[in-house]
Parts: structure tokens; sequence; C-alpha cells
């Protein structure tokens, strides 16, 4: 049995000042023997501690809802992380890559949440809680060095949680075997809805199921990212966009 004791809030300011100050920090892992409830524990932590300088709630993010992102990052759990109004970039905006460690960038779908959801309520329909749909990209920028990192290691560090950037939001629609298109200077990765989960819809099922586990809360306004359809490319300086097919073209600027 593992008795050693996990300092939940040294583990915590150690992954905020890795954010904090830009620096990478090793793996908890190669020190800490950390569960998945730890875990989640220390991303409360290091979530109240954004909040108490000021952030907001804005929204939830799911990892690893990808075969292509389970296998580039060597982990098989679905993951839940959370956004904060710092995070979020306009559409067609620009963003400093000196915020970043090592940013990477991803398509996402998103979907807002248009009432709140009690996750104690087992008779929570969540298709009928979301009544929009865009197209969405995700900047991830793991405070671990190299993007080194277990399942319970990146769990703790915000699912790698950086930046966030929504397109037009559209009435919520089928977006199952939608085209995705990343394209980021010279780099351009394709692929399609269905790498989802199958259907993007189950990662709302998804989220559901972990929320209630994990006690995070839902509410009216809230932002959902459904997870990468599509591995991860590098954020240079330049222009990002995403096209996902019915939905549209969302874009944001690197500037170096
Ligand atoms: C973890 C974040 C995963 C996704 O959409 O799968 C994620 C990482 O890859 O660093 O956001
Ligand atoms: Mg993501």
């Amino acid at each position: 049995m593992n008795t050693k004791t996990i300092d939940i809030a040294s583990l915590a300011t150690r992954l905020d000042e890795a954010q904090c100050t830009v620096t990478d920090t090793p793996s908890l892992a190669d020190t800490d023997d950390i569960g998945i409830d730890d875990a989640y524990r220390i991303q409360n932590e290091l979530i109240g501690r954004r909040l108490a300088r000021g952030e907001s709630l804005v929204g939830v993010k799911l990892g690893f809802t990808s075969r292509a992102k389970m296998s580039q990052m060597g982990v098989s759990e679905v993951i839940v992380g959370r956004l904060t109004d710092e995070m979020r970039i306009d559409d067609g905006g620009e963003v400093k890559l000196s915020r970043f460690i090592h940013p990477k960038i991803e398509p996402e779908i998103a979907y807002r949440i248009a009432r709140d959801i009690d996750p104690d309520d087992p008779m929570v329909d969540i298709e009928s809680y979301v009544d929009s749909v865009a197209p969405a990209m995700e900047i991830i920028d793991s405070r671990y060095r190299d993007f080194r990192f277990t399942y319970t290691d990146v769990v703790a560090d915000n699912t790698s949680a950086a930046g966030y950037v929504i397109g037009t939001w559209l009435k919520l629609q089928d977006v199952a075997n939608r085209a995705v298109r990343l394209e980021v200077g010279a780099e351009t990765v394709t692929g399609s809805t269905a790498a989802i989960l199958g259907n993007p819809v189950r990662a709302l099922h998804a989220l559901l199921d972990i929320s209630r586990r994990r006690k995070i809360p839902m509410r009216a306004g809230e932002v959902i990212l459904a997870g990468a359809a599509t591995a991860a490319i590098p954020l240079t300086a330049g222009t990002a966009q995403c096209d996902i097919a019915g939905l549209g073209r969302v874009t944001v600027k690197g500037i170096a």
C-alpha cells in the first residue's frame, strides 16, 4: 500500500509557477506516486489559485477523445480540464507566443451550455442542455518538460489547457463525420470529427459522466471543448486556421 502523503498544495504551486514563469517542470511521476483522485485535487487547487487571481471559469474541456491524441500522448482514458477567461482568444485575434513554454494547437468542436446542469440529477439529458456548436481550436502547453507526462500528470496540469479560440456559433446540429483541416505555417493536418469518440456528441455524454464523478459544475453560457480531432501541431508565428466542413473557419495569429 502506498502510504506516502502527497503534498497537493506544493505540487499545485509547482505547476502554477511553471505556467506563470513560462518554465517547464519535470513529470510529477518522477518523484511522486499520484493517483487519479490526487491528480484532480491538484487540478482543483491550481484552478483555485487562478480564480483567486481574478480569473473566472468559462468552461470545460475534454482530452484524449481521439485515438490520434491517445497514441500521440501514450495514454488511454478521457480526461477533463477547466477553461478560464484568461485563456480565451478572439477569432482572428493575436496571441503572444512568449506566454507559452512550447505551445501546440489542435482542432476542436465547441458546444455551448444553455442551462445550468445539476450533476446530481440522474435524469439530465445532456444533449438538451446544449444549444450551439462552433468550430474551435485549442492551444495546449504542457507545463511538463518535452510534453512528457503520465495520465495523472496531465490531469494535475489541467490537461495542458493554455488557450482557446472559438469561431461563429451555429444552432446545435449533428456534426458527425465532418472533414477537419488545420493549417499552421507550412504544416497541415487533416482528419474527421468522427475521430472524437466516433461522434463529438459522445463527448457530451462522457463529460457528464466524468463531471458527476469529479464534481465539476457546468453552468449556462459555459463552453465545452469536445477534444481534438487530430494530433496537435506546434503553434508558430503567423496564422493558424482550422476549417470544419459546414461549420466554417476559425483563425488565430501567433506573434513572435
Ligand atoms: C493533453 C490535452 C489533450 C485533447 O483535446 O485531447 C487535449 C495534451 O495533449 O497535452 O486537449
Ligand atoms: Mg484539446
